[in-house]
């Protein structure tokens, strides 16, 4: 069993991950900054593929353009000396006072113009750097009063932000895509675009929708409530999973942004099991990084950030292991057959059916017995138990 990250298997971290001083609403920070240089040399010695930051995290907010060039460019030795990529970049429009009603759709219109310009300038750097992601996580868009925001409109200036973006990109040529990233509360009472499903929706009245997907993340859908592998079931079937953020959360409550696996870990299984096995013939279904968005827990030291990272990853590739051999496991075969699994793949139709033959299929209603049919158990049950013997290590 392979439980060591390479390269490969595509596992990124932000710098505002293991950078997490650990400062919250309660308290005071636990550990030191961490210079961003030493956290790519560690990373890549963890075996992590590569790094994404925030335009702040990397170049202190309102540096001068030589102090800005300085950072970017120890940062970039740091880079080429560990080989890690950027996939992936993202702005900070969430942390300085200025944006207290939020970024592209805050009431006052020079703050608007200001996250504009001040996203365009990273995505210049992003594409330096080789990111072809660009993430958009708007905690700050939201409110507290009903009476604040009209969500309409501020749709519309959300709408009108993200078609300034692609407009941009476009015009750069940049190969460059826009992943949103959904969170119901929090810093925000209500953050616009909640989950996975409002984010879809929204992005289908942009003017470039094919530029603009989403990234989830495991904790932010949980926090609503909602199913994490059905929101990227579903984000996969829409082909809008352009990236996603892999961590654990307990329950609905504050955003823990747990180690991937410590929370609702049958869910990360099955996680793990459709990112990686659920595509045709069972390859990956989606190719993209494999971002873990944590935070190291505020209890831990230094030398707890690195364990903590590493857990990250050694969660996943267990998780990884163990699906595999679920998927090989006969017995599993046969359940998933008793239960039916695939023939929901067969359409409902017959190939050159018609609803008028439908209606004519006297076999489909008047001769059909659903009490009958009502008897047939669909044993879930018993494929939800081999999973979880899988996950625990007595099977395989
Ligand atoms: C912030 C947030 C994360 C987002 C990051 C990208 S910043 O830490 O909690 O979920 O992915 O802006
Ligand atoms: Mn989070
Ligand atoms: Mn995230």
């Amino acid at each position: 069993m392979q439980l060591t990250p390479t390269p490969e298997d595509r596992f990124t971290f932000g710098l505002w991950t293991v950078g997490w001083t650990a400062r919250d609403p309660f308290g005071d920070a636990t550990r030191p900054p961490l210079d961003p240089v030493t956290a790519v040399h560690k990373l890549a010695e963890l075996g992590a593929y590569g790094v994404t930051f925030h335009d702040d995290d990397l170049i202190p907010f309102g540096a001068s353009d030589e102090v800005r060039d300085q950072h970017i460019a120890r940062f970039r030795k740091a880079l080429d000396e560990t080989g890690l990529a950027v996939p992936m970049v993202t702005t900070n429009l969430f942390l300085h006072p200025v944006f207290r009603d939020g970024g592209f759709t805050s009431n006052d219109r020079e703050v608007r113009r200001f996250a504009l310009r001040k996203v365009l300038r990273n995505i210049d750097l992003g594409a330096e750097l080789g990111a072809t992601t660009y993430v958009l996580w708007g905690g700050r868009e939201g409110a507290e009063s009903d009476a604040a925001k009209d969500v309409r409109v501020a749709l519309d200036r959300y709408r009108e932000g993200l078609d300034i973006l692609c407009q941009y990109v476009i015009d750069q040529g940049y190969d460059m895509r826009f992943a949103i990233e959904p969170k119901p509360n929090e810093p925000r009472g209500d953050i616009l675009l909640p989950t996975v499903g409002h984010a879809l929706a929204f992005i289908n009245g942009l003017a470039h929708p094919e530029r603009v997907g989403v990234n989830p993340e495991v904790g932010h859908e949980q926090m609503a409530g909602l199913n994490f592998v059905h929101g990227i079931a579903q984000a996969l079937w829409h082909g809008k999973l352009f990236h996603i953020d892999l961590n654990g959360q307990r329950g609905i409550k504050y955003d823990q942004d747990l180690v991937f696996g410590h929370g609702d870990l049958l869910n990360a299984f099955f996680l793990v099991d459709l990112l990686e096995f659920g595509g045709l013939n069972g390859g990956r279904a989606y190719e993209g990084s494999r971002q873990f968005d944590y935070k190291p827990l505020r209890t831990e030291d230094m030398a707890g950030v690195w364990a903590s990272a590493a857990a990250n990853m050694r969660t996943y590739l267990s998780l990884k292991e163990r699906a595999r051999q679920w998927r090989a496991d006969p017995e599993v075969a046969e359940a998933l057959a008793a239960s039916r699994v695939d023939q929901l793949a067969v359409p409902t139709l017959n190939p050159g059916e018609s609803y008028q033959d439908l209606l004519a299929d006297r076999s489909a209603f008047e001769e059909f017995d659903p009490d009958a049919a009502a008897q047939r158990g669909y044993g879930f049950v018993r494929l939800n138990q081999l999973a979880v013997d899988h996950l625990l290590g007595f099977r395989g």
